[in-house]
Formats: structure tokens, C-alpha cells, sequence
């Protein structure tokens, strides 16, 4: 590891902790789910009939039914935190039919002259409340302007030390996602990547607009099918035509890009779900407006939730000390064997000034 990251190790692990497909897999959870695939929804049974009867507004907005479901993980590839399953009605709202792109983003920007967190030099007085106590600070010259780039390994590596396929990258951010010498140019309908939670939020404000709750995205991820694993139903990814832009091949040295992409795809490049929504999995993971707690679930169990706008406190135990926003979705780089992000149920957490080559948004309004 080059030295300045070996300086950057506290801070660096909090961001690495934070930005999703990171982590070595939990037990999985036996409590009556099943793995087995059902039959596959992917194609003629995904509602087609909701389809056609889908409101669309002019700003790129489907309308999503207001509805009940049951929040949390369906099959054993789920996580601690994915439970218990409870019940959740969601009012109707309307939700972008795909991640904000550079293009809209680029909008925002040339508007307001807004600035995002990875163009801004990191706040030491900030970050060391997320840190342990008595971290020391880094060399002025290390909190520059800087995000998370990802950078393939040659060869296979213990999936346990995410700092061989990051790096924190001066210079990168949504304008050089790979940083200097890098741009946005030919990728105006991609997703914008390098975005912090507040970036998201003040984009949203300028939109007149807002991130979804936790809740209604997995609600929409699901687009009106019941408890299957995936937005397109249970149907394994790898199986049939491509379903989302994920990592094909070995993560984190080779990439089969049978999907079709290495990185962040053209959004809509692949199937939309029951309501019409494209890249609800993979891509680029989408931050939520609720706050993480892993055991925010077990607190609704047994009960209706309406409307949950997530807990009041976030906590991490990964990370005690630092708040953290829900992520969800999973990316271009997520992998069965590592991470299986882009099931419907999978929840991330991310400290909100963390931006990544892999994270980006989607907004809603709601329709009442
Ligand atoms: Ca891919
Ligand atoms: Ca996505």
C-alpha cells in the first residue's frame, strides 16, 4: 500500500467500510427462508399489465402504487440486518425511472454552482467525530480533494482487505470519476458517481424533490411482485438474458463484462421492473435519505409500519462512531461471491460525505 494510504488508514477505513461490497459475508440466515429458485418472473411474468396501465409524469417520474409488503430478506444470501421480514404500507409516490444521470446532475451544477463534497478538501474537524478517539490527524497535503476510485487487482486476493482494489484518488470526483486526465465526456446518460449523501439531498432540494425512504425504495425494487429476491423475481442472475450491470467474472481481477459493461452502463440499458423502473439492481448503488441501524428491523417486528422514515440514531457495529445513510441496490462491481448487493432486500451503509466510483441516486415526490 503506497504510504500516504498507510497515513490514511483510520480515515480510509471509514470510507472503506462505508461504500458497499466490502464486506466478508455473515452467517447466512436459516430461519425458514429459502435459496431454491422458484420460477423465473424475469420476462412475460413480470406485469406486464401494470405495465401498460403506468402513469408516467414529464419529468421522467412512475407513478408507484401506493401498497403492502413485507420488508427483508428472502432467501439465505440475506444478511443479520435484513431481519425480520415485517410488514411495511407505502403511500403512493412517484420515483425516476432511472439514476440521476451526469447530464441531469451537470444541470444542477451549471445552475446553483454547486460544489461537491469530493471537490472540497476534507474537513479534519468533521471527520475525526467518525473516527476513533485520539486518531491523529493526517498531513494537510492527504485531506485534499479526493474520492474512491476502484482499481482491478492482477490476480486473485483475500476478499478481506478492500484497500487492494480502492484507492483514494485526489482529483476524482462526478466531472473525472477515475480522476485527472478522466471526464464525464460521451457519458452524459450514465449515472453521476462520486456523490455524498448531501450532494444528493441538495440536488434533490434544487429539484424540488427528495431521496426515497428505505422503504419505499425496496418497495419499488419489487415492482409489485411478492417476497422474491431480485427486482425481475427469483430467477438467478446469472441465468438467461442479462438482468443488471454487475461484476461477471472473478472480483476483483477479472471482468467477463458479459453484461455488456466494466463500470457504470448507460442507465436503462437493461429490463425495467413491474413498475417500470430501470437499474433498481446494479449500476451504481442509490443512497436513501433513512439513517443505517442494523437492528432498525428487529424494532418493526411484528408490527405495520407506515410510511418508516428509518431509525432516529444510526449505528454501525462495524463502525461505532460513525453516522451512517442507507445505500441500496448494489453496483457494477458486485458479485455473488462477495457481495450480493442488487437483491432487493440487501442494505448498505454509508457515511454521508462518502462518495465512490459506484454511488449515485434516484429521486422521488410523493403523490399526495
Ligand atoms: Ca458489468
Ligand atoms: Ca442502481
Amino acid at each position: 500500500m503506497p504510504v500516504y494510504l498507510q497515513n490514511m488508514k483510520y480515515y480510509f477505513l471509514l470510507l472503506l467500510i462505508a461504500i458497499g461490497c466490502q464486506q466478508a459475508p455473515k452467517q447466512p440466515q436459516t430461519d425458514g427462508h429459502s435459496c431454491t429458485p422458484t420460477q423465473s418472473r424475469f420476462s412475460s411474468a413480470v406485469n406486464t399489465t401494470s405495465q401498460e396501465s403506468t402513469e408516467f409524469n414529464e419529468e421522467g417520474m412512475v407513478l408507484i402504487p401506493a401498497g403492502t409488503f413485507f420488508m427483508g430478506g428472502d432467501d439465505d444470501q440475506a444478511w443479520r440486518d435484513e431481519y425480520p421480514k415485517h410488514e411495511v404500507v407505502v403511500d403512493s409516490f412517484w420515483m425516476d425511472v432511472h439514476e440521476v444521470t451526469n447530464a441531469q446532475f451537470a444541470a444542477f451544477v451549471e445552475a446553483t454552482g454547486y460544489v461537491t463534497t469530493a471537490e472540497k478538501a476534507v474537513d479534519w474537524e468533521e471527520i475525526k467525530k467518525e473516527l476513533p478517539p485520539g486518531t491523529p490527524k493526517p498531513d494537510d497535503s492527504q485531506l485534499a480533494p479526493a474520492s474512491l476510485v476502484f482499481v482491478p487487482t492482477d490476480k486473485p486476493v483475500s476478499l478481506r482487505d478492500v484497500s487492494q482494489w480502492w484507492q483514494w484518488r485526489q482529483g476524482a470526483n462526478w466531472r473525472q470519476p477515475e480522476g485527472p486526465y478522466s471526464s464525464i465526456a460521451g457519458k452524459e446518460n450514465h449515472p453521476v458517481v462520486h456523490v455524498s449523501w448531501f450532494d444528493a439531498v441538495a440536488y434533490c432540494e434544487w429539484a424540488g424533490k427528495r431521496l426515497p425512504t428505505e422503504a419505499e425504495w425496496e418497495y419499488a425494487s419489487r415492482g409489485g411482485l411478492k417476497d422474491t429476491v431480485y427486482a425481475w423475481g427469483n430467477e438467478d442472475l446469472r441465468s438467461g438474458k442479462s438482468k443488471a450491470n454487475t461484476w461477471e467474472g472473478a472480483f476483483p481481477y477479472r471482468n467477463d463484462e458479459s453484461d455488456g459493461f466494466y463500470a457504470t452502463a448507460p442507465v436503462q440499458s437493461y429490463q425495467a421492473n413491474g413498475y417500470g423502473l430501470y437499474d433498481m439492481a446494479g449500476n451504481v448503488w442509490e443512497w436513501c435519505n433513512d439513517l443505517y441501524h442494523e437492528d432498525y428491523y428487529k424494532t418493526l417486528a411484528g408490527k405495520t409500519s407506515h410510511n418508516p422514515q428509518g431509525p432516529e440514531t444510526s449505528y454501525d457495529p462495524n463502525e461505532p462512531y460513525a453516522l451512517k445513510r442507507v445505500t441500496r441496490g448494489g453496483s457494477f462491481l458486485c458479485h455473488d461471491s462477495y457481495c450480493s448487493g442488487y437483491r432487493n432486500s440487501m442494505r448498505m451503509k454509508t457515511t454521508p460525505d462518502s462518495g465512490s466510483m459506484h454511488t449515485g441516486f434516484r429521486t422521488v415526490m410523493s403523490a399526495l
